[in-house]
């Protein structure tokens, strides 16, 4: 295999959700001249890449995935003059900047969607999906959030319906319209020429369309996302994006891959197609939700089997070429030690050790979300009302109308709610977690008393000292980054054990993922001169092989 090493392949990649970092003007809402105030906190953690979710103009429709001028910063967060700040200070601490390229769909209070939608000759037309209604109903397309999931919006002034996959206010782009493309481009340089270092592209696997606009195809039985993610001409599209744009500059660029299999995974992260450099999966943060349901999650939990089956798979496909990611949490994820792991009083500070040992040590680059170093957990709202997200809301207006269980709609989004995810960072235990001053756009987590950056900087052996450490201890063990990946023990049902390998070093990983003490059994690897170099328990346990209850432990095998 030749070693195509790239500095993006050998970062740690450290996403911030703007709304919920830090609030420097008491507005409630986090902003960019908080995240200037603690850059030295970033730096603390050893990261090289921050990616920031969405700072441009938005009326907040989708907390800021609804751009309505994608060269303008939102008011809530400041002035392109703090960006600039900003960028500067991550620049001069070594730290590279990653914007969200939300290019599918814009805000319906865009200039260009307010054009489009004011004549059906106006020069923007088609710079949207319009369907006249003189020839009926379109064919049925899903939209995430719309309250019945109809992705077609009948708009009255043009007698015509518009398309959108995400909220009303989400219009879809026409990408098969050049002068669109060709506004993005000039877009995208805008940014890289003010030394962004790359972009995340949300849902990028959307963006073409058959504009014919025919009924499902069959082979898709129902699968909307997985017709949403195989247009007539996305490929084309993203090496054009490639050829006019990211060719030219020194960046990263990552793609959300909703739809998107280890079938076609390389169509998008083969270095030799020219497209983009790397894509997140979703096949992992999908398991353990019962299907067709909505973010149900499985009474019984999810099982470890598919979960090793799943991050080995998409491993093995990047074997030769291409790169893979890894995350258990984002924006969109409720919190990973509620999720993956196991957020109980006992638990909560050993399973987010065990889990990010895990991000730490697969053959990827790990997209690590932020408070996740903490060890922050699912605030679990007991009402509705405290949710600010359009895809809960809307759902459970869903479930009303349907007259379905809402006690059970709330219990399940306890464990998979987005929010769970964006309750503001935990500083420390002054008022509001000393995130705002103000009243926080969403409620704080209680536990921010004891689960905080400030008490956890003071105990060498918190969840935040641990991530500090063993990111200090990917960067310099290249067989963590580069090395073979071969997982061992494979039927274990509660322990995932794995090799590292490269240039005649190997590194053995084990982790117990239950709640109950659990042992590996490995054959055919010498273990005799095995050296422990990392351990999520303070105390060394008895015996190589045997776990105590969510043990995580890294060996150097001689
Ligand atoms: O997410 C789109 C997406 O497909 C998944 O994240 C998921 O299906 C969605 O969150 C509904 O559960 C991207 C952004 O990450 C998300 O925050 C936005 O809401 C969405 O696109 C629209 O821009």
């Amino acid at each position: 295999m030749t070693l195509d090493k790239k500095w993006w392949k050998e970062a740690v990649v450290y996403q911030i959700y703007p709304r919920s970092f830090k609030d420097s003007d008491a507005d409630g809402v986090g902003d960019l001249k908080g995240i200037i105030s603690k850059l030295d906190y970033i730096k603390s953690l050893g990261i090289d890449v921050v990616w920031l979710n969405p700072i441009f103009a938005s009326p907040n429709d989708d907390n800021g995935y609804d751009i309505s001028d994608y060269q303008d910063i939102m008011r809530e967060f400041g002035t392109m003059d703090d960006f600039d700040a900003l960028l500067k200070g991550m620049h001069e601490r070594g730290i590279k900047v990653v914007l969200d390229l939300v290019v599918n769909h814009s805000s319906d209070e865009h200039e260009w969607f307010k054009q489009s939608r004011s004549s059906r000759t106006n020069k923007y037309r088609d710079y949207y999906h319009w369907w006249p209604s003189e020839k009926g109903k379109p064919a049925k397309r899903y939209s995430f959030f719309d309250v019945n999931n109809d992705a077609w919006k009948y708009d009255s002034l043009t007698k015509s319906y518009y398309l959108h996959y995400f909220s009303v206010k989400q219009p879809d782009l026409n990408w098969e319209n050049k002068a669109l493309r060709e506004e993005i481009y000039k877009m995208m340089r805008y940014w890289f020429d003010k030394g962004i270092d790359g972009f995340r592209m949300d849902v990028i696997p959307f963006i073409s369309k058959d504009t014919t606009y025919p009924e499902l195809p069959a082979q898709y039985e129902g699968d909307f996302v997985a017709y949403y993610a195989n247009g007539p001409f996305l490929h084309e599209y993203l090496k054009e994006m490639n050829e006019q744009v990211l060719s030219k500059y020194d960046v990263m660029s990552v793609a959300e891959g909703a739809g998107v299999s280890t079938a076609s995974a390389m169509d998008f992260v083969d270095a030799d197609r020219k497209e983009l450099n790397m894509l997140y999966h979703f096949d992992g943060v999908s398991l353990g939700y019962l299907p067709g349901e909505f973010k149900t999650p499985d009474p019984n939990g999810y099982n470890l089997l598919a979960f090793k089956e799943i991050y080995s798979r998409w491993d093995s496909i990047f074997a030769e070429k291409g790169w893979g990611t890894i995350y258990l949490g984002n924006h969109d994820q409720p919190r990973m030690v509620t999720r993956w792991g196991n957020d109980s009083p006992d638990f909560r500070e050993l399973s987010s050790k065990m889990l990010t040992t895990f991000l730490m040590t697969m053959r990827a680059t790990p997209y690590y979300y932020f408070g996740d170093e903490l060890g922050m957990s699912n605030i679990k709202f007991d009402n509705i009302e405290d949710y600010r997200d359009i895809e809960s809301i809307n759902m459970y207006k869903q479930t009303q109308e349907k007259k379905g269980d809402l006690k059970k709609f709330i219990e399940n989004q306890k464990i998979s709610a987005r929010d769970n995810g964006r309750t503001p960072f935990q500083w420390d235990n002054s008022a509001n977690a000393g995130f705002t001053t103000g009243n926080p756009w969403l409620k704080i987590n209680p536990n921010y008393l004891n689960v905080n950056v400030a008490a956890e900087e003071k105990d060498p052996n918190s969840v935040l000292n641990y991530f500090k450490k063993i990111v200090k201890f990917r960067k310099n063990e290249p067989a963590l980054i580069y090395g073979k990946y071969t997982l061992l023990d494979k039927s274990n049902p509660d322990v995932y054990a794995y090799i590292r390998e490269f240039e005649g070093k190997k590194m053995l990983v084990l982790l117990n993922f239950k709640a109950k003490a659990a042992s590996a059994t490995i054959a055919d690897i010498d273990l005799s001169k095995a050296k422990l170099v990392m351990n999520n328990y303070i105390e060394e346990g008895k015996s190589l092989l045997d776990l105590r209850p969510y043990e995580a432990k890294i060996y150097e095998l001689k």
